[in-house]
């Protein structure tokens, strides 16, 4: 029998082929070399700097519509991508969140609803990071009822004119093209804004909590003119921009472990050296209890992911299935970065650890994506057949 791992303490990488440990291995080596060393400055200023040149060298990776194919995509597995989320987010959700909205939400869009011309012109500079993309769905007023979105598309001669505000959008202000969900007469489209389209602007939000190495912002729409061909042909409805979503909130099944494992491991190194009352407080029964118990959610949560990236792969995910995984995942990785927190005491709330910045960050996960209470709402509608919506 193999050695206990507390790195894996089940085996689950007994589940890996060496393609995907290829991937994995890939991810964290760039993460621990490009991210790590800078993120806790990085989140200190509440900038992402040089985003342009982190979005290039991704593309360089192959992690930008990593699971897409064609179109200079990298055609990578379900699996294969969430092992890159995961490893991506153990540095910092602020890049996870780079990764999925330019791969699983803006060109996931375009991927799939998009003409031909939209995904000739579009997915080879985003595949390789040239192009930074964003995905307008949340309004000022409307967030997790994107139903009642005011923002307005409509028709002038061949034209459309598109009037509105979207708010807390990941990538905004660096974005070179924004994906915009907005009502018309023939219900909810998609189009796509070039971001020096006149009347668009992208303004950045500033003074985060959370997130801090991310940029988010607001989109600005008066009375953005765009020729008819801007508009996503494939899709009419609100089931389009969420089927977009089932992809991002799967990357976050697997990211907020990755999140959640940074914190483990700060907390198990921690533990083992921090001594009071003569000895490490690893000792202690009730630390181990805390170690026990994260050990066996993070590893619980990592198992939850393969599986649903295996369905993924296979093609039978449903999106209940994926609220499932976010829901429970997410929650899991907060408690887990806390847990972690108490273990390091006073410097769990020092950015000289990375503890308090992933479980700040978690608080953004926690909203995003869908609430949990949303995917509560959606598993319990699963469940019982009753709507409790509305
Ligand atoms: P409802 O009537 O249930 O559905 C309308 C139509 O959509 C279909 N549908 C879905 N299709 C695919 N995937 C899903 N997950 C779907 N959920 C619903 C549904 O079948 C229906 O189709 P049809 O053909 O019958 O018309 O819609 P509702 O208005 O009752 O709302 C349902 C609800 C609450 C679940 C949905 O609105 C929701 O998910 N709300 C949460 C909004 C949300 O998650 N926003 C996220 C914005 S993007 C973001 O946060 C990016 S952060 C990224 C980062 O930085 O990493
Ligand atoms: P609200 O919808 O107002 O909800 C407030 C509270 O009420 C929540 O607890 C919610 O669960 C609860 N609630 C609402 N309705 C019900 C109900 N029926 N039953 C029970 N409880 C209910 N959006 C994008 O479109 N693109 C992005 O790139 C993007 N990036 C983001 C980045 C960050 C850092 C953050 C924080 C958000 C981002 N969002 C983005 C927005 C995000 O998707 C929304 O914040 C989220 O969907 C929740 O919407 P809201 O903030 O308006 O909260």
């Amino acid at each position: 029998r193999p050695p206990f791992d507390p790195g894996d303490p089940i085996g689950i990488d007994d589940l890996l082929g060496p393609e995907d440990l290829a991937v994995r291995d890939t991810v964290r080596a760039w993460s621990a070399d490009r991210i790590l060393p800078e993120v806790a400055d990085w989140y200190e200023r509440g900038e992402l700097p040089g985003v342009r040149e982190l979005a290039r060298e991704l593309g360089g990776l192959g992690a930008l519509g990593m699971h897409l194919e064609g179109y200079g995509c990298a055609g990578a597995s379900a699996v294969q991508y969430g092992l890159a989320c995961l490893e991506f987010e153990a540095a910092d959700s602020g890049i996870r969140s780079l990764v999925s909205v330019q791969g699983s939400l803006a060109m996931y869009a375009i991927h799939r609803f998009g003409s031909e011309e939209q995904k000739e012109r579009w997915l080879p500079p985003m595949a390789a990071g040239e192009t930074i993309g964003c995905f307008g769905l949340t309004e000022p007023d409307h967030g997790s009822d994107p139903a009642g979105m005011r923002t307005r598309a409509r028709r002038d001669g061949g034209d459309w004119v598109l009037e509105g505000r979207k708010m807390w959008i990941t990538n905004g202000s660096v974005a070179g093209v924004a994906v915009v969900w907005a009502a018309t007469d023939e219900g909810v489209r998609g189009f796509l804004v070039p971001a020096d389209t006149p009347g668009f602007s992208a303004p950045e939000i500033r003074h985060k909590w959370s997130l801090r190495a991310s940029v988010t912002s607001e989109l600005v729409l008066d009375g953005v003119r765009l020729p008819a061909d801007a508009a996503l042909p494939g899709v009419q409805g609100l089931g389009a921009p969420l089927s977009c979503l089932n992809q991002a909130r799967y990357g976050i099944v697997w990211g907020a472990m990755g999140a959640a494992r940074a914190c483990f491991e700060a907390a198990l190194g921690y533990a083992r050296e921090r001594e009071q009352f003569g000895r490490p407080i690893g000792g202690f029964q009730l630390t181990q209890a805390k170690l026990a118990d994260m050990a066996l959610e993070l590893h619980k949560g990592i198992l939850l992911a393969h599986h649903l990236g295996r369905r993924m792969d296979a093609g039978t995910l449903r999106p209940e299935q994926v609220s499932f995984g976010k829901l429970n995942n997410v929650r899991e990785a907060i408690g887990i970065c806390r847990t972690a927190r108490t273990i390091l005491g006073a410097n769990g709330i020092s950015l000289e650890y990375p503890v308090m910045r992933h479980a700040t960050n978690l608080e953004s996960v926690l909203t995003y994506e869908g609430t949990v209470e949303m995917h509560q709402l959606v598993l319990g509608k699963a469940l019982t057949g009753l709507d409790a919506f509305r």
